[in-house]
């Protein structure tokens, strides 16, 4: 397969002045239509080449004559006309077949209604065209259709023209008057049902606002739809945004590759990602639901009216919108809270990502199949690296930066560099170091020592940064917030020595260091005694903190730090080196030992009075595994799930009475309600209930929190709490769940997810039994996910399994799923990527099976690339 480089970019030769499309829709043969206006605009030779796969060709009309086949060559992948005008009308007739397309890229059909998706390069796959971002033109789609089966019909843009047809058929002809790259373009039609509201803008103007769902769901689109609300007003509040056509439409459909997609005024959502009611949703699904809108929706500026000129600059839009949904998700709840689940996402899947064969960039150098960079390096790195904006620059300033990007590039296809400029220029400093976060891969590492000169009252902070195995890289700009505290917790005065002065701010999210150099002092003065460090408040970069805190330190930050991230750093740390040691200890063949000062910690915060319950709960829990694991050169997944095992029931057995009492003090008899201290009532009491099922008597809450069924996030917290345990009333539980919920698509994902992960010496087979399931289903990327998905990459146990089956297990489903779905089965294949940093015959095993993958000969190139680079 072809690699294409960013180094090989090259301007369009054509530009499109405006397209009509026509769709004549049948399950297996629709007829597509492309009428183009065309004119070149360099190369005065260059033949004509657009793209197209897996499309049968019907006719070519160059100024309305119809082309001999002798006139144009065609390829698997290009239609090519060596010799066109320089202004000319080009006509495409194209057949598909949307039924049979499980790829899911392109038109295709999901319970019978028909959908599109067309980022990145789906378009291809509908007719032949240039699928390119920076081809920008105006769309008009003409819709032709069987109105018994297709109610709606519906595209981007403003509904100009609706009509009947012979037949029992209808039309409808969409407009949109914006400009647009192929890649946000939608189709949808089919018999669905819709759920109307109205957003009034800023400047007066009225939204007609609709979400269109399958009838059966329509009582579960209430959240959503507040949720789009919230996110029109608050882009208008917060980023001076306001939207820009009559009507903005959300579609969800069941069979979806990705979480949603911003195809201009005409959203295409997975389901997942908008039906919610309690009793079919938890609190994290409502939290997704209200960020994906939001995200969805911020990108109708940052993303479609700012687009990005070629693929590597995917960053541009997704992590700047990353940034901005997590924004609102800080303004609509808990700030402290999103911050500490960001950083928790970040570190479980990107670090890992970055320490592996697939590391990569936020503007990746190449790629083989652009799927696989929709990554959460481009995606979640990409958004802290535009949080170091914010951080250097403040709100305001930030502020102006979005400003004058837009008004120099609305309308047009872009690159990060403009971004960087826009926020460079609008505030009159040099960013031009921040380049470097863009081109270098890896979690870099920040090494900060201290040293008190008690004589003087003068600290000096030695920075150093470096990035794991490039001895020579270009050094990153790294804002560091921090502060002082006395041994009681109280902030110290902060006051730069000489040379410190223009290194170190004020800023409003606190003091802020400024390293810039690979290796830099910082030198502070006037302080009566030796302080100590609350270092990277707020995550203020993505990197990996080395600091050689005491125990005594760490707890006493844990209690008393201003910045919840450190507070909860701290107690993770704390953890964490208890995890390690027992770690070390098993793997001498020594017994374990539960640190007396974690002990004290998670007493002091369990117990803590006036602290959000939100923050406790996460503070108490442990650091999840694949961070766990990434403390370590070489995994010994043996040691690290008995470390874990052994922690979780040593905290179970200690604190039964403390998490028993803070258990019941956060029950409620209260209707479920979506609001913030409701959440962290349940996130606390819900915690508390997961270490109680380690205790003494595992079952007793769980079971009866189930029995109550209050809503899902209790539910789902009860059977989780039941999940590693071989009991009866597990298998109880989970049947009964079955029984009330079978015929709910996205709740039935839940009860196969659960299998898939449970740590029950089952688990293997039960995951062999869940893919024979009458209810499981390839074509579902949902429910392919929630068991294979879940099984590779939550599943520590049982992927894990010494036999080497899961791995096995796992190698003959990707291959199965690569002939579905190419997409899908990449993401799968991930699971694999680490390989090298097992221990002995886990390491053989993997590789044997990633082996056995890149064996295949008829592999995707989506599953090509991760296989190759993994075995390289
Ligand atoms: N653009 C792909 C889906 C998303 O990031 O919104
Ligand atoms: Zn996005």
């Amino acid at each position: 397969p072809k690699t294409h480089y960013l180094t090989d970019y090259q301007p369009p030769a054509f530009e499109v002045e405006s397209l009509f499309l026509t769709f004549e829709l049948l399950p297996n043969g629709t007829r597509v239509t492309n009428r183009m206006q065309v004119h070149r605009v360099k190369d005065l030779s260059a033949p004509l080449v657009l793209d197209g796969e897996g499309l049968e060709l019907i006719q070519v009309d160059l100024d309305g004559v119809a082309l001999m086949p002798t006139q144009y060559d065609v390829t698997d992948t290009q239609l090519i006309l060596p010799d066109v005008p320089e202004r000319f009308e080009l006509e495409i007739v194209t057949e598909i077949d949307p039924e049979n397309n499980t790829r899911l890229e392109g038109l295709y059909r999901t319970s019978g209604n028909y959908c599109t998706q067309c980022e990145a390069e789906g378009f291809r796959r509908i007719t032949y065209y240039f699928d390119r971002p920076d081809v920008l033109t105006y769309f008009t789609t003409k819709i032709i259709a069987d109105k018994q089966d297709n109610k709606v019909l519906l595209s981007n843009g403003n509904l100009v023209e609706v009509g009947d047809l012979p037949n029992d058929r209808h039309y409808a002809i969409w407009k949109d008057p914006y400009k647009k790259p192929c890649y946000l373009f939608a189709l949808v039609a089919g018999n669905l049902e819709e759920v109307e509201d109205t957003f009034i803008t800023r400047d007066q103007r009225q939204i007609d606002l609709r979400i269109y769902v399958e009838p059966k769901n329509l009582d579960k689109c209430e959240h959503a739809m507040e949720s789009l609300k919230r996110s029109m007003k608050w882009d208008e509040e917060r980023f001076g945004l306001v939207y820009d056509l009559d009507i903005y439409m959300i579609v969800a459909v069941d069979d979806f590759n990705m979480g949603a997609m911003e195809n201009k005024g005409l959203n295409v959502f997975n389901s997942k990602y908008v039906l919610a009611k309690p009793e079919t949703a938890t609190d994290a699904d409502y939290e997704g639901i209200e960020s994906v809108i939001g995200h969805e929706y911020f990108h109708n500026w940052t993303g479609n009216r700012v687009t990005c000129r070629d693929w590597f600059q995917l960053t541009l839009k997704e992590g700047l919108t990353v940034f901005r949904d997590q924004e609102f998700t800080s303004d609509m709840l808990s700030p402290a809270v999103k911050r500490i689940e960001d950083v928790k996402r970040l570190r479980n899947n990107q670090f890992p990502e970055d320490a592996g064969p697939m590391s990569h960039p936020i503007q990746p150098q190449s790629y083989i199949e652009m799927n696989n960079f929709y990554t959460m390096t481009v995606y979640e790195k990409g958004a802290e690296v535009v949080r170091l904006y914010h951080t250097l620059l403040g709100e305001a300033g930030f502020q102006k930066g979005m400003q004058l990007y837009f008004d120099r590039f609305d309308g047009q296809a872009v690159t990060v560099e403009d971004f960087r400029n826009a926020m460079a220029d609008a505030n009159e400093i040099d960013l031009a170091q921040m380049h470097n976060w863009y081109t270098q891969a890896g979690t870099p590492t920040l090494k900060v020592e201290k040293h008190f000169d008690a004589a003087t009252g003068t600290l000096t902070l030695h920075c150093e940064q470096s990035l794991k195995g490039q001895s020579a890289h270009a050094p990153l700009l790294i804002p560091v917030l921090f502060g002082f505290l006395n041994d009681d917790g109280r902030a110290l005065p902060v006051r730069p020595g000489e040379n410190s002065r223009n290194k170190v701010f004020e800023t409003e999210k606190g003091h802020l260091l400024k390293l810039t150099t690979l290796s830099e002092t910082f030198e502070f003065t006037g302080l009566s005694q030796e302080p100590h460090l609350s270092l990277l408040r707020h995550f203020s970069a993505p990197v990996n903190l080395e600091y050689a805190a005491s125990d005594e330190e760490l707890m006493m930050l844990a209690s008393h730090d201003a910045d919840s991230f450190v507070r909860w750093e701290s107690i993770q740390t704390l953890a964490l080196k208890n995890i390690e040691d027992n770690v070390a200890r098993f793997q001498a063949g020594n017994g374990m030992v539960f640190s007396e000062h974690y002990q004290q910690a998670f007493q002091a915060v369990l117990e803590a009075k006036g602290l959000d319950p939100a923050l406790k709960a996460l503070a108490i829990g442990l650091p999840d595994l694949p961070y766990v694991f990434e403390q370590f050169e070489t995994i010994d997944v043996d040691a690290v799930l008995q470390a874990v095992e052994y922690q979780k029931a040593q905290i179970a057995q200690t604190f039964s009475g403390a998490l028993d009492k803070a258990y019941l003090a956060h029950c409620s008899k209260k209707a479920y309600c979506y609001d913030k201290h409701d959440m962290a009532a349940r996130m606390l009491k819900n915690q508390c209930l997961a270490y109680l099922a380690y205790g003494a008597e595992p079952v007793v809450r769980a079971v009866a929190q189930y029995e109550q069924q209050q809503n899902m996030t209790d539910v789902l917290a009860a059977l989780n709490a039941l999940n590693h345990l071989a009991v009866s009333e597990r298998e109880a539980c989970l049947s009964d769940f079955y029984e009330r919920w079978q015929q709910d698509t996205l709740v039935m994902d839940k009860w196969f997810s659960l299998q898939a992960r449970s740590e029950s010496e089952q688990a293997l087979q039960d995951v062999r039994g869940l893919l024979e399931h009458p209810d499981f289903n390839y074509r579902n990327p949902n429910r392919v996910r929630s068991v294979l998905g879940v099984f590779g990459r939550l599943n520590m146990k049982a992927f894990h399994d010494a036999s080497g089956e899961g791995y096995a297990l796992l190698a003959e489903e990707v291959l199965k799923m690569d002939k579905i779905n190419p997409q899908v089965a990449a993401r799968l294949v991930t699971a694999f990527t680490s390989w090298k940093r097992f221990k002995g015959h886990r390491q053989d095993k993997m590789q044997s099976a990633l082996q056995h993958i890149a064996a295949d000969k008829a592999l995707s190139k989506d599953v090509y690339e991760i296989v190759s680079k993994s075995l390289e």
